[in-house]
């Protein structure tokens, strides 16, 4: 199976609109000086929601080939949920992907597998594709849990949904203690789990949409380290935070090959 490549920058709480405007454009200079070809590697940046719109009208009014995903969303449809964000508001943003059960919302915000499911849920439901996050942290994987915590994190987050909703899924394995710490998983730890991943999509869902699933890494991913990442036969692509806040670094690593 053909999986596209997905590079995804996590800007996390970091930029104004302003500055989400200026880093999406000098993205796309930097993208077409290295003529990337946007179908051969998808490539989408996650800014807050307050920048969303007006990156949204940028890549619209460019015509720019840079998708765009919120770093959350409710799993609530409507009504009485203050400062939540619906699918169905960002749907009508325009807007691709959606980031969810990123693990500084499990650990800040108390989400857990059940309303991480809800929101994949949600998303799917109006037409967002969500980018499941799951990953251990340090003790878990000193441990040696690593596999089965994570899976469990799976089997929680796609339970209840058809093999359909789940072709619908990409899913990114960030093991938290590589997350902005500087430290990275090798290859091989980011290869050995979307190898477990995509084997009990397989089992518990089904063999052809296993297959077809986008997996990501992400943890300190930079310039000089993704491709070595990427060589690995079931990582199918990245979620980046720190090193796609800077230019130079988010455009490398989308042009990995
Ligand atoms: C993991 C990653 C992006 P960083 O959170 O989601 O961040 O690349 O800064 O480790």
């Amino acid at each position: 199976t053909d999986r596209t490549p997905l590079m995804v920058g996590n800007w996390k709480l970091n930029l104004d609109h302003h500055q989400g405007i200026q880093l999406v454009q000098k993205l796309a200079w930097s993208l077409k000086d290295a003529e990337h070809d946007y179908e051969a590697v998808e490539v989408a940046v996650a800014p807050s929601f307050t920048s969303l719109r007006s990156v949204q009208t940028l890549i619209d009014a460019d015509e720019l080939g840079i998708k765009l995903s919120s770093q959350d969303i409710s799993s609530h449809a409507k009504g009485a949920y203050t400062g939540e964000v619906s699918a169905e508001q960002l749907t009508a943003l325009g807007v691709d992907f959606a980031i969810v059960g990123h693990s500084e919302r499990r650990d800040y915000h108390g989400e857990s597998d059940t309303i991480v499911g809800a929101k994949v849920a949600a998303a799917i439901a109006a037409g967002i594709t969500p980018i499941l996050c799951v990953g251990e942290k340090l003790e878990v994987r000193q441990a040696g849990e690593h596999v089965s915590l994570t899976l469990s994190q799976i089997d929680g987050a796609l339970e209840g949904l058809s093999a359909e909703q789940v072709a619908d899924v990409v899913v990114a394995y960030e093991p938290v203690w590589a997350i902005g710490t500087g430290e990275v998983a090798t290859p091989e730890d980011a290869q050995e789990m979307a190898e477990a991943i995509r084997a009990r999509v397989a089992e518990t869902v089904d063999p052809d949409v296993a297959a077809g699933m986008r997996i990501l890494y992400g943890g300190s991913v930079k310039a000089d380290n993704v491709a070595a990442i990427m060589a690995k036969p079931d990582v199918d692509g990245a979620l980046v935070g720190g090193a796609s806040l800077v230019v130079e670094q988010f455009a490398a690593i989308a042009g990995f090959r």
